[in-house]
């Protein structure tokens, strides 16, 4: 089995899920099993009314990407950066970071005639690194079956948003992890190294290596935290006090997105405080919520990269049907699983 559309649709639901049920606990610094528990044992009850869950800025500017590459032959900047403005307008309560509304304005004032310009003004001139671009860019991964073109597009896509290449290198990352995921059929191991590899290219160029040092944080920090995953995945149990402080749980992207491919590749195996019955998928959530800070965005990460993997057997209907957008999410998964073969096919 490979690039099945059951994948595509785990994808985006799984994305979806962990927005919608991360969202709960955003921002707790401390999340206990049991209330997690309670609030998943009521999901399974069918105690809460269909789409009762809201999904958040995660979804909201990931459905803009996924609507862009469906409707635009080629990749479209301008379009993309349109819809994520007109979305926010439409909608601007859905949780959106401080700093990226302003862009959003901007873009809207018609004054700026460069679309990425507005990202580059942020923060005095650095660019965002928050979680943003990558929280959202699982239908790169979905349209694109070729390397060079997810790397190509998650960074311009991000760089709508996210001119700091913190920002825009944990997009990549992100929709590399979600590539060979999709792919399936691969290791820890070798999944961690085929996204260390590109990561070392990545994060070489000038730009990635100064900003690094401006951070004080040691180059080429992403292959450094899929270094430190490598060390986790190999001991027997790492407390998650271990998991936060060494690799994050916070809304930059360095601090998050590494997080949300080791709950991944962590909840590969039995995860013994969650319910025995519960499958990969819905360990990864759990696992990710279970976390504390940045739980939607963690969980959305990990949640697409997660179903990418297991297809869409391992969403659980009661799960699915509590959350806001569910069929979009199915019917796009099928569309982008014909455009992907479409293109594989034309290479
Ligand atoms: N905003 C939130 N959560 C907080 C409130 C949610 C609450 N439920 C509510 O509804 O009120 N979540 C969402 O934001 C994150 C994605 O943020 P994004 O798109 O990256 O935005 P932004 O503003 O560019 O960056 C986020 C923050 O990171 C810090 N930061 C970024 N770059 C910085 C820099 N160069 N220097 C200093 N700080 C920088 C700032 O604090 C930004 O505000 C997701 O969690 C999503 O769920
Ligand atoms: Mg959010
Ligand atoms: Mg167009
Ligand atoms: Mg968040």
């Amino acid at each position: 089995m490979s690039a099945t559309v059951s994948r595509f649709r785990g994808a985006l639901l799984g994305a979806l899920l962990g927005d919608c049920l991360g969202s709960v606990f955003e921002g707790n610094t401390y999340v206990t099993l049991r209330w997690l528990n309670d609030f998943l044992k009521s999901l399974e009850k069918g105690e809460r009314p269909n789409e009762a869950l809201s999904y958040t800025d995660d979804t909201a500017m990931a459905r803009s990407i996924v609507e862009s590459v469906l409707e635009n032959e080629v990749f479209d900047a301008e379009d993309l950066a349109n819809r994520f403005t007109a979305e926010y307008k439409k909608d601007p309560d859905r949780g959106y970071g401080m700093g990226v509304v302003h862009v959003f304005e901007k873009l809207d004032s018609g004054e700026y005639k460069n679309v990425f310009n507005p990202a580059k003004e942020q923060f005095d001139g650095k660019g965002s690194y928050g979680n943003g671009a990558a929280m959202r860019v699982v239908g790169i991964s979905l349209a694109y079956p070729s390397i060079q073109d997810i790397i190509q597009y998650a960074k311009t896509s991000g760089k709508l948003t996210h001119a700091s290449s913190l920002g825009y290198n944990g997009a990549i990352l992100q929709a590399l992890a979600v590539h060979y995921a999709l792919q399936g059929e691969i290791n820890q191991e070798t999944f961690l190294e085929k996204l260390l590899h590109h990561m070392e290219e990545v994060e070489a160029d000038e730009k990635s290596l100064k900003e690094a040092r401006e951070l004080e944080l040691d180059e080429f920090p992403y292959c450094n935290r899929l270094k430190k995953i490598k060390m986790f995945l190999e001991q027997e149990n790492v407390p998650r006090k271990n998991v936060v402080n060494e690799l994050g749980n916070g809304i930059a992207a360095l601090e998050s997105v590494p997080t949300a491919i080791y709950s991944f590749l962590r909840c590969l195996n039995p995860v013994t405080d969650f319910p025995s019955e519960f499958n990969n998928l819905q360990s990864t959530i759990a696992y990710c919520i279970s976390l504390g800070g940045d739980t939607d965005t963690i969980a959305t990460m990990a949640g697409a990269i997660a179903g990418a993997f297991h297809g869409e057997e391992q969403v659980p209907l009661s799960w699915k049907l509590c959350a806001e957008g569910h069929k979009e999410a199915e019917s796009w998964g099928e569309q982008l699983y014909g455009l992907y073969h479409k293109r594989l096919q034309s290479t």
